[in-house]
């Protein structure tokens, strides 16, 4: 493949989120409803960002990758994400532990903060990953976390890789421009999110 996407992960998730993002934005009535196997595909694409943050994260990643394979599973029988929420509606299973709906919820956190993170990297200086992550993780994850989590994530944070060490996982080479991009794409996207 000659755009290198195979092996840069950063530019295969901008790809898929910038489909999704095109989707998201056009005007109504004209606007599709997101398509759930579309999105769950571009979430799975993130789930290598969450591998990267090293062993202390390694619940982190499991969690969201079981979320997202669930939501994948759904969207083989539930064409949108508007339907897939309606039926938890039905059901009155919005809010019951596994259920799609919650953990759509949950994968949509999981992208905001990759969002903010990519964001608080490209503000802060120097090359430690862990400003930008508690800042990421401040805004999204603990106002619903409870006091050991956030805890336990705390100390994860001193185990973090440092902002070198993770674009070279990714196979960036100091890219600045594409990766300020991916945000970009992600919150274009998710701005749109019906939720
Ligand atoms: C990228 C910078 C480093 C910060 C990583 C922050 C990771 C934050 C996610 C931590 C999630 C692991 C803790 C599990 C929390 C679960 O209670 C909750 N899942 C989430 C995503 O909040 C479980 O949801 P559930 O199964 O009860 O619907």
């Amino acid at each position: 493949m000659g755009s290198n996407e195979a092996d840069k992960p950063l530019r295969r998730i901008g790809a898929s989120f910038e489909q999704l993002a095109a989707v998201a934005k056009q005007q109504q009535p004209q606007q599709p409803a997101m398509a759930a196997g579309d999105f769950s595909r571009a979430c799975s694409n993130v789930s290598v960002l969450f591998g990267c943050l090293g062993i202390a994260f390694k619940f982190a990643e499991m969690d969201y990758v079981a979320k997202v394979n669930d939501l994948l599973e759904a969207s083989k029988t539930i064409s949108t994400l508007p339907s897939m929420v309606e039926l938890d509606i039905q059901k009155g299973t919005v809010r019951q532990a596994g259920s799609h709906t919650r953990n759509l919820l949950r994968v949509k956190r999981g992208i905001d903060m990759v969002k903010v993170l990519f964001e608080q990297i490209l503000v802060t200086e120097g090359n430690s990953l862990k400003d930008a992550a508690s800042k990421a993780y401040a805004q999204v994850f603990a106002p619903h976390h409870g006091w050991a989590i956030r805890k336990a994530v705390g100390a994860g944070m001193y185990a973090l890789p440092s902002k070198s060490q993770l674009l070279k996982k990714l196979n960036e080479d100091g890219e600045c421009v594409l990766i300020s991009r991916t945000p970009i794409y992600l919150s274009c996207s998710l701005h749109m999110l019906l939720l």
